[in-house]
């Protein structure tokens, strides 16, 4: 194992073969190609349940849906390369809207509906927003869109108690449009289908241009071929509490679902005891979670009133899982396997547990997968740039066609993301041990992880920079038992001001969602910084573990 030329580069690959995947096909028909000419594809098959309801869609049902869904998009002007905000919560319409908008060969921006008003006006306007899709509850965040001549359409509530607020389309109305009207569009493999809001390595949170082509890659490497990496089946129940419009439950669950012909239950938010109760009603048979979800089953007293005997996989990914914690939970769930996905809003999936393959293989707990297949990996000396043998920590390089085509309107984020040969640079340092599992160790970049959620410190500290007594501030990471990650405010007073802790919350946290809530205030003489102005943060993270050891 000895580098035998200077050019050398150590690549590591999946166990698994390479195989042929149709990514020239736009993503609808992809996921949908069971259905289409002479595939084997149920349409009586149940595709979602609405855990809320208990209302059922089958794949017929979807297909149609999503075509008429698409035909009053259309109507009301959306058209192709247009982009359209989802602004709903877990739910059937979330799916329906999103492939209606992908058939449209428009593009979706999926936005947390709890963000703040500020916060969903930055993504709509950055990303040219045209058409927000969202529910009642959450219009009043809207007022300003609306004035800005953005169509708001709204889904009605379950009994339709609540009717559709003043100046918005009626989500109902809107899908009973007739799908003979819509021209199927021609759609290129390069066109953006799906974009996401990443912080990515550094700075603020910038759109990530998912392609036609990159997302079908991602969803074939984990399901597709005689082995997939990912075996998902048509008698399968998927639980997808996981929120829908983050890249893991989007493509690792939802698109990869849907592909194999599985049935996704659709959950609108993780309760613990709704979710033991989902599993054993429906018999459910895969559940993807985070970390924290895991440590509520591991610290459950009630996970033996529940029948989970049905689960047979349980994928964890978005966070650094424990190795101690993935070893309890096995425990609770006697008939699973368990192992973890790693993956990244820019590049899809990453790594991927080979335990789950349909010819399984022997894994190791606290590995976070195997490289997917078609696809190569490498890990890099954050230093030097050279490329490290097997065992040795660097940063995790990764390249594809399964990657994001760049960040919308940055060249400049999008060329330190990816470099000229292609390699898309993840910021986490890790390596590859001698049987190809990779494990994380660290993390090179700024993000800040809570429960798996993204919060950006650049975005926090130019909310914190824009109060007029804060001279200059600093986010970092604090660790934290339950959410991995909290994140904490260095901050420089201007001269002469009394601001205390509190005042600097309140004034960030009513601005953001509550997982970027800063929790500690720490005030400093000055921010340590290079000559170049980057925060030294390193610095920082090791003033915090020294004064706050955990
Ligand atoms: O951009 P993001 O919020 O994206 C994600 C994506 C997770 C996925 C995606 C597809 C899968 O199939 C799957 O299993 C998981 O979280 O944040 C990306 C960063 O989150 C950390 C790491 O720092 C990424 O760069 N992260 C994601 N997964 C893991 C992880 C993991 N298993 N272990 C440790 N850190």
């Amino acid at each position: 194992k000895t580098d035998p030329e200077p050019s050398h580069e150590f690549i590591f690959r999946s166990k698994l073969p390479d195989i042929s995947i149709p990514n020239h096909l736009p993503l609808t028909d992809y996921v949908f190609q069971k259905f289409s000419g002479d595939g084997d594809g149920d349409s009586t098959a149940t595709c979602l349940i609405d855990g809320a309801t208990g209302r059922i869609f089958t794949y017929g049902d979807v297909q149609i849906s999503l075509r008429r869904i698409a035909a009053g998009i259309h109507r009301l002007g959306i058209r192709q390369r247009d982009t359209v905000m989802l602004l709903l919560p877990n739910s059937p319409e979330f799916a329906l809207s999103f492939l209606a908008v992908a058939y449209l060969g428009a593009v979706s921006t999926t936005a947390n509906p709890f963000y703040t008003e500020s916060e969903i006006e930055k993504q709509a306007k950055a990303s040219a927003t045209k058409m927000i899709i969202t529910k009642s509850c959450y219009v009043d965040k809207l007022t300003n869109m609306k004035n800005d001549s953005v169509l708001i359409v709204c889904v009605e509530d379950e009994n339709d108690a609540v009717p559709v607020a003043d100046g918005c389309v009626s989500f109902k109305e809107l899908a009973q449009a007739d799908e003979t009207e819509l021209p199927k569009p021609e759609i290129s493999p390069e066109d953006t289908v799906a974009m996401p809001y990443s912080s990515g390595t550094t700075g603020l949170p910038k759109g990530v241009m998912i392609t036609h082509k990159g997302l079908v890659t991602s969803i074939a490497q984990k399901v597709d071929g005689e082995n997939p990496n990912v075996n998902f089946t048509g008698d399968d129940v998927i639980l997808c509490f996981l929120p829908m419009f983050h890249i893991y439950a989007l493509d690792a669950l939802m698109l990869s679902a849907m592909r194999t012909g599985a049935a996704i239950l659709i959950v609108p938010r993780f309760e613990l005891n709704l979710v033991m109760e989902l599993i054993q009603r429906y018999k459910v048979t895969v559940v993807p979670v985070a970390p924290p979800v895991v440590l509520a089953f591991v610290k459950s007293q009630e996970t033996e009133k529940y029948d989970l005997s049905s689960v047979r996989m349980m994928l964890s990914g978005a966070a650094t899982l424990k190795k101690e914690l993935e070893d309890a939970v096995r425990l609770k769930f006697p008939n699973a396997i368990f192992g973890q996905g790693y993956g990244m809003t820019e590049s899809g999936t990453v790594a991927k547990s080979l335990a789950f393959a349909k010819n399984p293989f022997k894994t190791k707990s606290g590995a976070c997968g195997t490289v997917i297949r078609n696809a190569e990996m490498k890990v890099v000396d954050t230093i030097t740039g050279v490329s490290l043998p097997r065992n040795k920590p660097g940063e995790i390089c990764i390249r594809g066609d399964q990657l994001m085509k760049g960040y919308l309107n940055d060249p400049e984020a999008t060329a330190i993301t990816i470099d000229k040969d292609g390699w898309l640079h993840t910021g986490d340092i890790g390596f590859v041990d001698d049987d190809d599992e990779v494990f994380i160790v660290d993390r090179l970049k700024e993000l800040i992880k809570f429960k798996g959620y993204q919060v950006a410190p650049a975005e926090l500290e130019a909310l914190l920079i824009s109060h007029p007594y804060i001279e200059d501030a600093a986010v970092v990471a604090m660790k934290d038992e339950v959410a991995d990650e909290v994140p904490v405010a260095y901050v420089v007073r201007s001269e002469g001001s009394h601001l205390t802790e509190d005042d600097v919350k309140s004034y960030v946290n009513k601005q953001v969602v509550h997982y970027k809530r800063i929790k500690m205030v720490f005030f400093i003489e000055a921010i340590p910084k290079a000559v170049s102005g980057k925060i030294l943060r390193k610095e920082l993270r090791a003033k915090l573990e020294s004064e706050y050891p955990k």
